[in-house]
């Protein structure tokens, strides 16, 4: 069965000399081809949303896109948008969003079963997709510390497209062995440490307080700190989990988005995937 379909032949040629930033790059150029003038956009953060970012960024000096009003989901995703003239606005002017792009640290992949195979018109792009029987397509961020924007962002938006490149794919999400990380107020970070490893004992959790450059708490955007969950195995029952994390008091947010992304763009060394 195959797990994953491919652009078109037009699309840019695969090469195994691809770097990772290359493949960030292709995945985030395909996911602007969802983008359409005057629509507002969720601007997502980290290495892969910033090639979305510098993208949308060079079609509206160009020309070729016009009307866009873009809601960063970081400062630092604000002072890169307002570099290149796109103009922002906030979710307060906007509680309601077209499209919102962005990356992610983990996204699921496993056995998908292909229900149907269809060629979908995006823009003058043919984009062969492929339909997966779980319309789930669960993800892992936060990684890069802007959980709670984005997921804010995200979540308001009538679309939510990913873009990552193949090194993101797990089997369960907390599989890859990095950081998921939850959102937490200052006070008393100490004991929402304990309770949160105490949550995955099965899952062998160590959670720490994630440090800055100068070994301090890493301050998040809205001056709350994280604390980086480290899975020995990957988490059983996500959903439950977000729910159990949610209900912590102290708890801000957490990097389980479950069910929130309509299309997940994938760039491989064989080409690029989109999973809807
Ligand atoms: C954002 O950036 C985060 O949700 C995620 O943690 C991170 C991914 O960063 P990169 O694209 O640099 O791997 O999307």
């Amino acid at each position: 069965v195959p797990i994953r379909c491919f652009s078109s032949p037009s699309a840019t040629p695969p090469s195994t000399i691809l770097s990772q930033d290359d493949l960030k790059k292709l995945a985030a150029v395909k996911a602007v081809e969802y983008v359409k003038s005057d629509m507002v956009l969720g601007l997502g953060t980290g290495s892969t949303a910033a090639f979305v970012v510098a993208e949308i960024g060079s079609l509206l000096s160009s020309g070729k896109l016009g009307g866009i009003v873009g809601v960063p989901t970081s400062k630092r995703t604000y002072e890169q948008a307002k570099s290149l003239g796109i103009p922002l606005s906030t979710l307060d002017e906007h509680p309601r969003l077209d499209l919102a792009i962005d990356g992610a640290d983990e996204t699921e992949d496993g056995d998908f079963t292909v229900a149907e195979f269809e060629v979908m018109e995006l823009q003058d792009a043919t984009i062969a997709t492929q339909s997966r029987v779980d319309p789930e397509l669960n993800l892992v961020k936060g990684r890069g510390g802007a959980l709670l924007r984005e997921k804010m962002v995200e979540a308001a938006s009538d679309k939510f497209v990913v873009v990552v490149d193949d090194t993101k794919l797990v089997t369960g999400l907390g599989g890859s062995g990095l950081a998921m990380p939850v959102e937490v107020v200052q006070f008393c970070w100490k004991y929402n440490q304990t309770r949160l490893q105490e949550l995955f004992v099965e899952e062998g959790c160590e959670a720490k307080i994630r440090l800055d450059a100068d070994g301090k708490p890493y301050v998040t955007d809205n001056s709350n700190y994280i604390i980086d969950l480290y899975f020995k195995t990957p988490i059983a029952d996500a959903s439950a989990a977000g729910k159990e994390i949610s209900s912590f008091e102290g708890v801000v947010e957490h990097g389980l988005f479950l069910d929130m992304a309509t299309a997940v763009i994938i760039a491989g060394k064989e080409g690029v995937s989109i999973k809807t």
